[in-house]
């Protein structure tokens, strides 16, 4: 069996090692859809037998192509993503038959519109309010025609059997993440922020769930093993950061490692692929759709007005994760998360009485100085 370094590693090549399966599946006949954005209800595509992936771009290589057609003052997710599908660079979206987008933010929104001359898309009309019946019904309808649109262009039936199997899979895999991020809350942590933000990051490349929960399953069993055997990864006097604000795919590595290498540590994200998402469950005891539709309303991003559900998620886990300091990550031009900083803000250091700060950034390095300074000083105050 791998060591634990080993398997952190293994993790973090998820995205490489990804190209290779997706190629065997496509060779196979089997069908890959690209997906953008965490209202994706992914369930719809196991239940049909595809495979989702995230297309999201997480490199600045494709965006000088991608500046060609876009504004330079565009969030740097949407050119990284889009780039990477007029450049053919990503092997994901190449491979990928179809794919499904939201109506999230305004960029997204459009660069679906410009993806469409190139590949087959399929939007999906997002309501902008939460705890709404009206809402509710609309992104009811909404992953209904989702799931015709896919049995119609793919020849496949979706039964409700079918759906309940990919719920509990997809449950499976949340609750395995949950029992990875809840090692956040041990004082000090069992697992550096980095490490298990590569877990929870390889997720979205493995195209083979079963084995996937298997391998968590082990990794947490091991790290824990460890922590109980007296190993200590992080020292006890590290300050205790929660991230929040845009996804950080793009910019980890300039974020969290310059926090991890300066005496703080992440213990716990709350933005989407970390907690965001995966706190709540889809209810297995409900018609199918109906759950899928609840659950996935209820994911607190700033494009939802009011965005409530992120204020309580944020207060709740800076007091379960014991949280010294909140930093806000902004990519720039993100009208919607740069907005709700003053929410945050107000919640963090007002409410909570912890400190807070927003940092603004993108895919290059040129703010690299400037950000390990803001952070290193930010550590110092806590
Ligand atoms: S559920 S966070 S993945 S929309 S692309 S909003 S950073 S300007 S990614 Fe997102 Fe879904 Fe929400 Fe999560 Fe801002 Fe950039 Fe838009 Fe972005």
């Amino acid at each position: 069996m791998s060591s634990l370094p080993e398997k952190f590693n293994e993790f973090s090549e998820a995205r490489k090692n990804g190209f290779i399966r997706a190629k065997e599946l496509k060779d196979q006949g089997k069908h890959i859809i690209g997906t953008f954005c965490t209202y994706t209800p992914n369930e719809i595509m196991h239940a049909a037998g595809l495979y989702p992936v995230s297309l999201c771009g997480m490199s600045e290589e494709p965006i000088p192509d991608a500046e060609k057609h876009l504004p330079k003052n565009l969030c740097p997710l949407i050119k990284s993503s889009y780039g990477f599908a007029i450049t053919d660079k990503c092997p994901y979206t190449y491979f990928a038959d179809m794919l499904i987008g939201e109506t999230t933010c305004d960029g997204k929104k459009k660069m679906y519109e410009l993806l469409g001359n190139i590949k087959n898309v399929h939007v999906m009309q997002l309501p902008q309010v939460q705890n709404s019946l009206t809402s509710l019904n609309m992104w009811k309808s909404e992953i209904l025609r989702l799931k015709e649109v896919l049995e119609k262009e793919f020849q496949v039936e979706i039964t409700e059997e079918k759906l309940k199997e990919a719920i509990k899979l997809k449950n499976e895999e949340r609750t395995l993440l949950r029992s990875l991020y809840e090692l956040g809350k041990l004082e000090p942590p069992a697992v550096s922020g980095y490490n298990m933000f590569k877990i929870l990051e390889s997720t979205q490349f493995t195209f083979d769930k079963k084995e996937q929960n298997k391998n968590i399953k082990d990794t947490v069993e091991k790290i824990k093993t460890e922590y109980e055997s007296g190993v200590r990864p992080v020292s006890k006097d590290a300050k205790r950061i929660l991230i929040t604000g845009c996804p950080i795919g793009g910019v980890v590595d300039k974020i969290v490692k310059t926090i991890e290498e300066n005496e703080g540590v992440v213990v716990c994200f709350e933005n989407c692929g970390g907690v965001k998402e995966k706190m709540r469950l889809v209810d297995e005891t409900k018609e199918p759709i109906e759950a899928i539709a609840e659950k996935y309303l209820s994911i607190g991003c700033s494009v939802m007005t009011p965005n409530n559900e992120r204020l309580n998620l944020i207060s709740q886990l800076i007091d379960e994760y014991k949280v010294d300091g909140v930093i806000d990550v902004v990519l720039q031009a993100c009208h919607t998360y740069s907005v709700e900083t003053k929410n945050i803000k107000d919640l963090v250091a007002k409410e909570k009485e912890i400190p807070y700060m927003a940092i603004e950034t993108d895919y290059s390095q040129s703010d690299i100085g400037q950000v390990k300074t803001r952070i290193t000083a930010f550590i110092e105050m806590l």
